[in-house]
């Protein structure tokens, strides 16, 4: 994978963290009264996840937290975003809060403290309470409601100490992964459903916002929301395939991003939706453009559209990961500056997630995973030359801290900068970490 060797240069103001979400990471499914989440549900169905596998105990961070939060601290970073998992503070997503659930994210967030390193929160990182799926769960309009209680307690109790929340991780995959194609919970395929589910997604994240600036007033941390995005690139300049690009680029991107900074839904995506499904109340619109301290975008690769079968053929992809998916750095520049023009009251932006899927292994207690390294690399050149063309970034998180639950992939894929031995849970630093580690560290030498 070639790389040019501009130096990165950001400002000191800049944060550098890692990331993480509860169901990918924690383990402990039964434990302490957590209730089971639509994940848990998913998992333990046949033929769901590519190995096999499930989240009982994935990572078992719930249990050696301690010695990786040290991991996080020996990596320079100042920042790390996880999830709360809603089932383990709420066990049915309606009703008692769990202590002993709450108890665990406390412990998280004061070791973190220990380590100066700032906590950001994700409220709903995919892993609904199955009573609430029970009731409905995102095609209800009740589920906001709960949301927007399970918003508003953890802001009561973790609002002081943390640096930011966050209401949804990527509301695109749950409403067409889990409700558009199947291939995530809670495993429904029906694309006009996927429609109403994302709007009652936006509708949540208003509601939550509005519950939780009230419980914590102006002293409350940064709100906001992390949405995975990508440009959709036409393999020609003919007209169909440009079409076919701006329909792809208004049913992603501009469909979340749209209602939430201009209080309504993209025509260009009305237009060709099945919308038979689709009620939008009275008043749904203000609530979901409230307004936010942040937007988190998730970026991993760019979506290329061809109308010709086979699709021609891809300038300047610089590869692809163990996901499949194209390496394409200079999306995210692309992705950036559209925003940018697009949007004009936009809030400062974090790179919440960026990442790659390599086949790694451990050899001679080392894990030589030069490609991420570069990887990264390329993608902070990326992120520094939108920055340059004026686009307000203040922060970076590397996805992941380690090796997890890669969701319908099981255990198949490693994204982390640290490789985990799900037999032994034995962590081991890949040489990407300690690159990583040493970035953080002449970044700040530079202030
Ligand atoms: O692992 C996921 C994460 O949960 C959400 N964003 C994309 C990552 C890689 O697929």
């Amino acid at each position: 994978m070639p790389t040019t060797s501009r130096p990165l240069h950001f400002p000191p103001t800049f944060h550098w963290g890692v990331a993480t979400s509860a169901f990918q990471i924690e383990g402990a499914a039964l434990e302490d009264g957590r209730g089971p989440s639509i994940w848990d549900t998913f998992c333990h169905q046949s033929g769901t996840i590519l190995d096999g596998s499930t989240g009982d105990v994935a990572c078992d961070h719930y249990h050696r937290y301690a010695s990786d939060v040290d991991l996080i601290a020996s990596l320079n970073v100042d920042s790390y975003r996880f999830s709360i998992s809603w089932s383990r503070v709420q066990p049915l997503g309606y009703g008692a809060w769990n202590e002993r659930g709450f108890e665990f994210y406390s412990k998280l967030i004061a070791r973190l403290a220990e380590k100066n390193i700032q906590a950001h929160i994700t409220l709903y990182h995919w892993d609904l309470p199955q009573g609430l799926q029970d009731l409905g769960g995102w095609l209800s309009r009740e589920t906001p409601q709960r949301f927007a209680e399970y918003a508003a307690e953890v802001a009561r109790r973790f609002g002081s100490q943390v640096a930011s929340i966050a209401t949804h991780n990527e509301p695109w995959c749950t409403a067409n992964l889990g409700y558009g194609n199947a291939q995530f919970a809670p495993g429904v395929a029906d694309r006009a459903l996927s429609i109403q589910v994302s709007h009652h997604l936006l509708l949540s994240h208003g509601l939550a916002i509005k519950a939780m600036r009230a419980v914590t007033g102006d002293a409350g941390p940064q709100y906001g929301i992390v949405l995975n995005q990508w440009p959709a690139d036409p393999a020609t300049a003919s007209p169909a395939d440009v079409a076919e690009a701006q329909w792809e680029y208004a049913r992603s991107v501009e469909w979340f991003m749209d209602p939430i900074f201009k209080g309504h839904y993209p025509q260009r995506a009305l237009d060709r939706m099945d919308l038979s499904r689709f009620h939008v109340m009275d008043g749904d619109m203000e609530i979901i453009q409230q307004p936010i301290d942040f937007l988190g975008v998730n970026y991993y690769t760019r979506t290329f559209v061809s109308t010709d079968n086979p699709p021609k053929a891809r300038p300047g992809v610089l590869g692809f990961t163990d996901m499949d998916w194209e390496i394409y750095p200079q999306g995210l520049t692309a992705l950036l500056v559209g925003l940018k023009e697009a949007y004009k009251d936009l809030p400062p932006i974090y790179i919440t997630e960026n990442g790659m899927a390599a086949a790694d292994h451990v050899s001679n207690d080392q894990v030589n995973d030069q490609a991420r390294i570069e990887y990264i690399q390329m993608h902070l050149q990326a992120l520094q030359a939108a920055m340059e063309q004026g686009v307000d970034v203040r922060g970076y998180f590397y996805w992941s801290l380690m090796d997890n639950f890669e969701w319908n992939s099981g255990y198949s894929k490693r994204f982390g900068l640290i490789y985990v031995d799900y037999a032994t849970q034995q962590r081991t630093l890949k040489e990407s970490a300690y690159w990583y580690r040493d970035v953080v560290q002449s970044q700040r030498q530079e202030k």
